[in-house]
């Protein structure tokens, strides 16, 4: 059977969207420059004018959910970064906001198959979210870690295919192996799915 486990250093072919609600956006560009800057430490080209990287910026973060799925949609992207901040008030507005964009960011993923990575600080002051986002540490670099880590391992379990209505896979090409089964299948990162016997 195999392992299948993301890496990091393979990040060459890579692409990722940045979606940025601007609500408190004290807090979150703090968390896009630590997102850009693991990005950056790990060959990414996070330049707008490059080829890897493209930025959406919403409203707030209630927005997030959608404009992250359209571009789920596009198939351009390896993984779509969400990144924004909820902070507590005095009204139940936190509540709504909150859980609609965490439903909202799970749903895009499973709904496009793209990796969608929940960036979402919600907390009950703003020094809180301060603190994640620069002051003690940096969530946005976690947030880039678990794009690279998802996008690399769907581009493996990927490679696998999709089984018909009656759970066959589709047989593998002739003379195809497991390691060379999938086009998605980025050059150079085949030995990461490890085969193990099962005897
Ligand atoms: N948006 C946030 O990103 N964070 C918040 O803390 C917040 N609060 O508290 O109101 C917030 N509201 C705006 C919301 O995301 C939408 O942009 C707005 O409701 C328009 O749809």
């Amino acid at each position: 059977m195999a392992v299948f486990e993301g890496t990091f250093t393979q990040t060459d072919g890579l692409r990722f969207a940045i979606v940025i609600g601007r609500f408190n956006d004290l807090v979150t560009n703090k968390l896009l420059e630590g997102c850009q800057d693991c990005l950056k430490r790990h060959g990414i080209d996070v330049n707008p004018q490059g080829t890897q990287v493209d930025y959406a910026w919403v409203p707030g973060s209630f927005e997030v959910p959608l404009v992250a799925r359209q571009l789920a949609l596009s198939g351009r992207y390896d993984a779509v970064i969400c990144l924004g901040a909820v902070i507590r008030g005095q009204t139940p507005h936190f509540d709504y906001v909150s859980a609609e964009v965490s439903k909202g960011i799970a749903a895009a993923g499973f709904q496009t198959g793209v990796p969608v990575v929940f960036g979402v600080l919600t907390t009950d002051t703003m020094q809180q979210a301060l603190e994640r986002a620069g002051i003690k540490s940096n969530l946005g670099w976690e947030y880039a870690m678990s794009a690279l880590e998802m996008a690399s391992l769907m581009r493996q379990v990927k490679g696998l295919g999709i089984a018909d209505e009656f759970g066959n896979s589709a047989p593998p090409l002739p003379g195809a192996s497991l390691k060379s089964a999938s086009p998605e299948l980025a050059p150079g990162t085949e030995h990461n799915i490890s085969e193990h016997s099962n005897s």
